[in-house]
């Protein structure tokens, strides 16, 4: 995959968190199991122990990481979301979009689907992480938002553009 296909997202975003995230995912993937049995619960829609996760939420190669937490996705409550969209994944049709969504919150489920290419959505609880692979065959702005109503739902508004 060349440079110019690479996904481009938020840099300085991913550079803040990442260092974050290394002081958080070890201590909030301890509570996950204990976490998960209480949100199957909270979250009937959602049968979180049924949600194959077990990669730690490290970056891999060609994957763009999505951040979970109080403050939206990647921080996107203080980026203007949901007028200004964040963070914006930029891909090329025909592209392979590589996406890795964290869910970092300690406390609370937040959700990921994306209009068009993954509309079934998927809820994770604290600590889990869900990597999601899909060829973007078709052009346009897609929105990518929370399927679980949590205190930043109305922050969780990103965009993957299709061009
Ligand atoms: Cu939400």
């Amino acid at each position: 995959m060349s440079s110019e296909h690479y996904p481009s997202i938020a840099c300085s975003a991913i550079a803040m968190l990442t260092s974050r995230t290394l002081g958080i995912v070890a201590s909030a993937l301890l509570i996950t199991s204990v976490s998960a049995a209480y949100y199957s619960h909270a979250l009937p829609v959602y049968n979180i122990s049924t949600i194959n996760t077990p990669e730690a939420c490290d970056k891999s190669q060609g994957y763009s990481m999505i951040i979970q937490d109080g403050n939206g996705f990647n921080g996107s409550s203080a980026h203007g979301s949901p007028s200004n969209p964040w963070p914006k994944i930029e891909v090329h049709k025909g592209d392979m979009v590589n996406l890795i969504v964290c869910n970092l919150d300690k406390v609370q489920a937040h959700g990921f689907a994306i209009n068009h290419y993954f509309d079934r959505g998927i809820a994770l609880g604290p600590g889990q992480v869900y990597r999601l692979s899909f060829t973007a065959r078709d052009a346009g702005h897609f929105v990518i938002y929370c399927v679980v109503f949590c205190s930043a739902h109305n922050f969780m508004v990103a965009q993957l553009v299709v061009t």
